[in-house]
């Protein structure tokens, strides 16, 4: 990266705030709960003890505000990998570059990401209503070829099973994983697995519409993998950017999802909301706890 950002490389708007989302450096909190869902960041404001900020500009929504001493702020990215490349670049901008004069701060600032997500289950034994916390985000989405890895190395046998399993797709994946810091405090207790990021919710993850598919057994080569007692346990669109970001960025992330969906037993939450409330319930309880 270059030390100092041109005005199109660094967007900042009239009143210096950085460009999608909207927000001055002071505006966030070093612990961010990102969520897909523009209307789940006030279903976790709710239980902050005081929002000091709402902000927000298109599906980048953010309160920031205090659960007892811990400051927080919880981000809404949309659906996708590319959001997911413009939400982990611009707060990581937001602390880890000086606004005024474009260029990099000497001194990292590490950010705690956590998100809350929804996910479908792909292995039967994986309730709907259950939290699944990601060991691993693997991506079929392309966004992490255009980064360099960080830090955070996966084990190589596990890397070099990802990149040949779906070779005879002609998909090339990516792997990475969670912050073991982070997952040590929040996710000790949560059933954990290997998340599968799709770059589509439909034929990218093995739903079928009126369009005729590529590939008419996705579902079932997902199931299919096993490496060393690791499968893969849900489908989603954000984890394995956010892990992959943030490990090019140094910072922490961890991603857990409330299992909406059992895709192999064609089952679909009746309880949505309900299964998203007690998830972020018991997510927030043991975020404070990262400041104790
Ligand atoms: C699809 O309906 C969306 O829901 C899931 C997927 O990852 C995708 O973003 O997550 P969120 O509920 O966090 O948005």
């Amino acid at each position: 990266m270059a030390h100092t950002l041109s005005a199109t490389d660094l967007i900042l708007n009239q009143d210096g705030s950085i460009y999608h989302l909207n927000l001055l450096p002071h505006d966030i909190a070093s612990t961010i709960i990102t969520v897909g869902d523009p209307d789940r960041v006030t279903e976790v404001s709710k239980y902050f003890d005081r929002i000091e900020l709402k902000k927000g500009k298109r599906e980048f929504i953010t309160h920031t505000g205090y659960i007892g001493k811990s400051r927080i702020s919880v981000v809404s990215t949309g659906i996708g990998t590319d959001n997911i490349d413009i939400v982990m670049n611009e707060l990581d901008a937001l602390v880890n570059i000086d606004l005024d004069t474009r260029s990099e701060k000497e001194n990292v600032t590490t950010l705690n990401f956590i998100r809350i997500g929804t996910s479908g289950a792909i292995q039967p034994d994986l309730p709907m209503g259950s939290l699944l916390a990601s060991s691993h985000g693997i991506g079929l989405d392309n966004l992490m070829h255009y980064y360099q890895c960080g830090d955070r190395q996966v084990d190589s046998g596990l890397t070099a099973y990802v990149n040949n399993y779906f070779k005879s797709d002609n998909l090339i994946p990516y792997i990475e994983a969670c912050s073991s810091d982070l997952y040590s405090k929040i996710a000790f207790d949560i059933p954990t697995g290997i998340t599968l990021t799709a770059p589509g919710f439909y034929a990218p993850q093995g739903r079928n519409t009126r369009a005729k598919q590529v590939y008419n057994n996705l579902l079932t080569k997902m199931l299919d993998f096993h490496y060393k007692g690791q499968v893969i346990t849900n489908l989603e669109m954000e984890t394995a950017g956010i892990y992959g970001l943030a490990n090019a960025l140094g910072h922490r992330a961890l991603s857990i999802n409330a299992i909406l969906a059992s895709r192999v037993n064609f089952e679909f939450s009746k309880q949505p909301n309900k299964i998203v409330e007690q998830a972020i319930q018991q997510v927030l309880e043991r975020v404070v706890m990262l400041d104790e």
